[in-house]
């Protein structure tokens, strides 16, 4: 007969606890990204390498996007808890890589951003959590909730205490670029961020400029005819956007120049780099759960450009990486999302001691 430790007792009570996490609990169920310490404070991120913070901001749902398409922005406020969830069947350890990121660079959970249902202090409170990350010597790893909210003000308190200037790496099949009136972007029922903040960094973030502006994986019929000359009315050169045309164009030669020659158009005389990632820039067949544009680019191509800023930028300039838009049950991009963090990190430890994987 299988006998069990106590205190269990039979007949069990049925609000009795079945488990008991052996990591830090960020609340309730809800682990620390990695099972990493927990940081309660701003007092608690001093002397870690590395601050996670989760930004549950849903964007309204747009008019235009009725069922499964809207249920994606509706769940994003779950996703930074899910996300945690996942990241525990993984460590830090890349054999590929030869590199044990979390051997180099300390990690801490930093909890969530406060996120109520008025966009402007979700705006005011993402940007206050990001400066108290930096303030403490930490880069900020965050992840979104809906584009606007998760990328803006992130880059904002980033801009804000860079030395000079800032190069973006925006990975989006959509520009997210529209024209919008001071009217739309405050009204707190319908804010138009999601669609706009990647023209408004341009031309209002102080040292965020357009030489530095590369967008990744621009693409589809959700784009309208402006979405690429917007961004070269701001002066972002032609050669910065990397629609589907230029990587089929240098997959017949060589994709890591490309990938490597993007990160170098991002950095080239700025101080900071940050990393923008809506999830919609992977082509469709590697999300079955979300995807919704093909013609993107590989996973191999993603992780391969991330790696590249980490190695090419270097602790001193590694602004940091933000994930937006990504639902809370697309598993698949879930797990492509954690190696991405992995792989910038893994970059940054290999930029210090000189490691390179081979291409
Ligand atoms: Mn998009």
């Amino acid at each position: 007969m299988t006998t069990t430790k106590p205190p269990y007792t039979w007949p069990r009570r049925p609000t009795a606890a079945v488990s008991q996490p052996l990591v830090p609990r960020l609340y309730g169920g809800i682990p620390t990204l990695y099972g990493a310490p927990l940081a309660e404070s701003a007092a608690d991120l001093r002397g870690a390498d590395v601050a996670f913070v989760g930004i549950p901001w849903s964007a309204p749902s747009p008019d235009s996007r009725p069922g499964v398409a809207g249920a994606a922005f509706v769940g994003t406020q779950m996703t930074p808890g899910t996300f945690r969830q996942n990241s525990l069947k993984y460590g830090g350890y890349l054999p590929e890589l030869e590199v044990d990121v979390f051997e180099h660079l300390s990690l801490v959970d930093y909890g969530d951003v406060s996120i109520g249902n008025d966009v402007n202090a979700a705006l005011e409170e993402a940007y206050r959590v990001t400066g108290e990350v930096i303030d403490a010597g930490c880069i900020p790893l965050t992840i979104g909730g809906n584009s606007g909210v998760s990328s803006y003000p992130v880059l904002r308190a980033i801009a804000e205490r860079s030395r000079g200037k800032v190069g973006v790496l925006n990975f989006d099949a959509h520009g997210d670029n529209g024209l919008t009136t001071p009217e739309e972007r405050a009204d707190r029922r319908d804010p138009r961020w999601a669609g706009t903040w990647a023209l408004r960094i341009l031309q209002e973030l102080p040292g965020v400029t357009a030489r530095n502006y590369v967008h990744i994986g621009l693409r589809g019929p959700r784009n309208d005819p402006g979405s690429i000359t917007r961004f070269l009315d701001v002066g972002v050169p032609r050669e910065n956007i990397y629609t589907y045309r230029e990587f089929k164009q240098a997959r017949k030669r060589d994709v890591d120049e490309l990938c490597r020659a993007a990160v170098v158009r991002a950095l080239d005389s700025v101080d900071t780099l940050w990393i923008g990632i809506d999830t919609d820039v992977l082509t469709m067949g590697v999300s079955p759960d979300y995807g919704d544009e093909p013609l993107g680019i590989t996973t191999e191509e993603f992780l391969e450009i991330v790696y590249q800023a980490g190695l090419q930028a270097g602790r001193a300039r590694f602004g940091g990486l933000s994930i937006m838009a990504l639902p809370p049950n697309a598993l698949t991009l879930h797990w492509i999302l954690m190696y991405a963090q992995l792989y910038a990190l893994a970059g940054l430890v290999h930029a210090e001691t000189g490691s390179r994987h081979p291409a």
